[in-house]
C-alpha cells in the first residue's frame, strides 16, 4: 500500500510494524510529530517525559525489560541525555532500542546547530540515517534488529527535511502479531556499572564496533549507483537528494550506515570513479572518515560547514569548484524569485508571556540608554534578566527587548544565581515557562536554596508547552493522548524545595505583576512568582475585540511598546486589528494607554 507520510511519519510507522512496544519523548522541533503519531498507535505505551534524559532512562527500563522501545528527541536533547545513552552504550540492551535524534541544520527552531553524527563515533554506537521517508519506514526494522543482534541502543539521525517533508512510501509490512512480551533477565554483570563490570563491558563496546564494521560492507540500503565514472559523489541524508540533483548523471555511493562507515564498498567505489567528493550538511564526518581509510577525497573545501544545504547551495559550490560547468545564462527573461517579506518572530496577540515582559523592560533596563548591538555597561538600578527557552525568549525582540541571557533549556535559574554570586551589584529575576521549570529549571532553584541565593524567579505558566505544539508535562498532567492525570503542583513544589516567598498572580494584571517583581527582587530571600495566564492560542481565546478611540488617543504610542501583533500604526495613526486582538481575556494594551484611548469595540 502507498502513503504520502514525512520522515517523521514514516519513523512511528516504521517502528509500528516492527513490533514497537514502548516510545519516549520530550518535545522539540523538528522530531515532535514521531510521538505524536504513536500515541494513537494501538498496543504501544507511549508518553511525553519531564525532559529527554528521563525519557531515555524509562526508554531504558521498557527494553531491559524485553519490550521493543523507540525514544526521540531534538538534537541538543541528546545533550541532556547524553549520560544515560553513553550507560546504555556500555551496558547494551535486552529488546532493541532506537534512540531517534532530529537535528536541525540551519537553526530553523533551535538554539543552537550541532552535527549530532558525532555521537555516534563518541559513545561507540552504530548510527543510521534515511535519505528520504521510504527509507526511514524500512530502516526502523533495520535498526531493531541491529540494536538486538549487536546488543547496542542504535542512533538514528534524522535532519528537519527528512522529518518534515513527505515523500510516497510503500508501506510494505504489517505490524506482527506476536510482539514480545515483557521479560528483564537478570544480570549484574551486564546492567549494574560498577568499575569491575564496566571494564568488560568496555571490552565488549570495541569488539561490537568490530562486528559492526564487517556487518555494515553488505547492509542492503547502502547503494552503488554507477553513472558517469569521472566523478564520485559520497553522501547522505539530506544532503544526498541534493547532489544527486546537482551531479546529474555522476556516480554515488549513497550511506544509511554513517556509523561505522563500510570501508571496503567505499574502497571499491573510490577505485572506479576517477575523483570522490563528499557532500554532507554541517561538519565532514564522512570526509573525515573516508580520508582515514588513505582515500584523497574533498568536500568541506566547497561545501558550507554551517547551516542547511539545498541543491542550490551545492551547486553553488560545485561550480566555484570546477566540478560542473558555469549553466549558460538563458535568453528567456528570469522570473524573479518570490520576495517574502521578513517577519521577526513575535508573541501571539492575547499572550501570557507579553505583560510580565512589558513590565520586565520597563523596570529592568534603563529607559533612557538606547537598546544597542554591542555589549554595554548596566547603570546600577538595571536588573540583569536571564531567560530560558520558550515563546518568552521571544520577548527578547523590540519592542519588548526584555532578556540579557538564553544559554539552554533551564539554565535561567542557575546562570542567574552564578551572576549574583559573582558579585555583580545588580539585582536580578530569571525568567522561564511551566515545562522549562518541570524539564529543568526545577534543579536550579533546589541548587538557589542550598546555595542560600535570593534569586527571583518568575514561571510564565501558560499550562502548556506552547513553543513546540502544545504538549502537556508533569504540571498539567495532560498525557501525549490528551488524557487527564494528576497534576504536579508547581506551588507546592517550590514549597516543598523550601521557598517561602512564593506568589501567584495574573499574567495579565500588570500592576500586580510589576508590584511583585519590584517587592521580591528587593528581599533576601529566594523567591518565586507564578504569573499564570492560558495560552491564547491553544484555548482559541477570542472576546470582543479593542478599538482606539480617536478622540483620547494622544499618539504617544505607548501601545506600540506592548509589541502586539493586533496593533498597527498607519502614519502617525494607531489601529488595533479586530480579526486579531483577543478582547478583555488580554486587556494589556487598555492597561499600557495613559489617556484610556483602548476601549472594548462598540457594536
Ligand atoms: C534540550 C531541549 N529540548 C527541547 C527543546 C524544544 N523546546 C523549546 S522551548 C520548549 C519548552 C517551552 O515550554 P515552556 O517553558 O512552558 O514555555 P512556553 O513555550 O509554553 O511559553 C521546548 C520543549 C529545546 N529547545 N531544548
Amino acid at each position: 500500500m502507498k502513503q504520502l507520510l514525512s520522515g517523521n511519519e514514516a519513523i512511528a510507522l516504521g517502528a509500528y510494524h516492527s513490533g514497537m512496544g514502548f516510545a519516549t519523548a520530550y518535545p522539540g522541533t523538528p522530531s515532535t510529530e514521531i510521538l505524536q503519531n504513536i500515541s494513537s498507535m494501538e498496543g504501544v505505551y507511549s508518553e511525553w517525559s519531564i525532559n529527554e534524559k528521563v525519557a531515555l532512562e524509562v526508554g531504558i527500563g521498557a527494553a531491559y525489560a524485553g519490550i521493543r522501545t523507540l525514544v526521540t528527541m531534538k538534537h541538543v536533547g541528546l545533550n541532556v541525555a547524553a549520560d544515560p545513552f553513553f550507560a546504555l552504550a556500555t551496558t547494551g540492551t535486552n529488546a532493541g532500542i532506537i534512540v531517534v535524534s532530529c537535528d536541525d541544520p540551519g537553526e530553523h527552531s533551535s538554539q543552537g546547530e550541532q552535527d549530532n553524527r558525532h555521537f555516534a563515533k563518541f559513545a561507540k554506537v552504530p548510527m543510521i540515517e534515511p535519505t528520504d521517508s521510504q527509507e526511514a519506514y524500512e530502516l526502523m526494522d533495520w535498526a531493531f534488529k541491529i540494536s538486538e543482534e549487536f546488543d547496542t541502543p542504535v542512533l538514528f539521525r534524522s535532519t528537519t527535511r527528512i522529518s518534515h517533508c513527505k515523500s510516497v512510501v510503500n508501506v510494505n509490512r504489517e505490524r506482527p502479531s506476536n510482539v514480545s512480551d515483557p521479560k528483564f533477565l537478570r544480570s549484574s554483570a551486564k546492567y549494574v556499572m560498577v568499575p569491575s563490570n564496566a571494564r568488560v563491558r568496555r571490552i565488549a563496546m570495541e569488539e561490537r564496533i568490530a562486528k559492526l564494521r564487517e556487518y555494515v560492507e553488505n547492509f542492503p540500503l547502502n547503494e552503488m549507483i554507477m553513472g558517469d565514472r569521472k566523478l564520485g559523489v559520497i553522501s547522505s541524508g539530506i544532503a544526498y537528494q541534493n547532489a544527486r540533483e546537482v551531479f546529474n548523471g555522476a556516480s554515488f555511493l549513497k550511506l544509511v550506515t554513517t556509523y561505522p562507515i563500510p570501508e571496503k564498498l567505499i574502497r571499491k567505489f573510490a577505485s572506479e570513479v576517477e575523483k570522490v567528493i563528499v557532500i554532507e550538511e554541517l561538519d565532514p564526518h564522512l570526509e573525515e572518515e573516508i580520508r582515514l581509510l588513505g582515500i584523497d577525497v574533498s568536500g568541506k573545501d566547497f561545501i558550507p560547514i554551517i547551516g542547511e544545504l539545498n541543491p542550490e547551495i551545492v551547486e553553488a559550490g560545485a561550480i566555484k569548484s570546477g566540478l560542473i560547468p558555469t549553466p549558460p545564462r538563458s535568453n528567456t527573461t528570469e522570473v524573479p524569485a518570490v520576495q517574502i517579506p521578513p517577519r521577526r518572530p513575535q508573541l501571539c496577540a492575547g499572550c501570557p508571556h507579553v505583560g510580565p515582559e512589558f513590565i520586565l523592560r520597563k523596570i529592568a533596563f534603563d529607559s533612557s540608554v538606547k537598546p544597542s548591538l554591542t555589549p554595554r555597561e548596566m547603570t546600577e538600578k538595571e536588573m540583569v534578566i536571564t531567560s530560558d527557552i520558550g515563546c518568552y525568549t521571544l520577548g527578547v525582540y523590540e519592542p519588548l527587548g526584555a532578556l540579557d541571557t538564553c544559554v539552554c533549556m533551564g539554565a535561567s535559574i542557575g546562570v542567574g544565581l552564578g551572576m549574583s554570586k559573582a558579585g555583580i551589584p545588580n539585582k536580578g529575576v530569571a525568567v522561564l515557562g511551566d515545562s522549562t521549570f518541570m524539564h529543568s529549571g526545577v534543579t536550579g532553584l533546589i541548587d538557589v536554596v542550598y546555595k542560600q541565593g535570593n534569586t527571583t524567579v518568575l514561571i510564565l505558566d501558560n499550562r502548556t508547552t506552547a513553543m513546540t505544539g502544545h504538549q502537556g508535562h508533569p504540571g498539567t498532567g495532560v498525557s501525549v493522548t490528551g488524557t487527564k492525570g494528576p497534576e504536579v503542583n508547581l506551588e507546592k513544589l517550590c514549597e516543598g524545595i523550601g521557598i517561602k516567598d512564593i506568589t501567584v498572580i495574573s499574567a495579565f494584571d500588570l500592576e500586580t505583576v510589576e508590584s511583585t517583581i519590584r517587592r521580591c527582587v528587593e528581599t533576601d530571600e529566594p523567591s518565586v512568582i507564578i504569573a499564570r495566564g492560558p495560552c491564547a492560542l491553544r484555548e482559541k481565546i477570542k472576546g470582543t475585540p479593542f478599538e482606539i478611540d480617536a478622540d483620547s488617543c494622544i499618539q504617544c504610542h505607548e501601545c506600540l511598546d506592548v509589541g502586539c501583533p493586533a496593533i498597527c500604526i498607519t502614519g502617525e495613526d494607531i489601529n488595533i486589528d479586530p480579526a486579531v486582538c483577543v478582547g478583555p481575556a488580554c486587556g494589556v494594551c487598555a492597561q499600557v494607554c495613559p489617556s484610556e484611548a483602548i476601549v472594548e469595540m462598540k457594536r
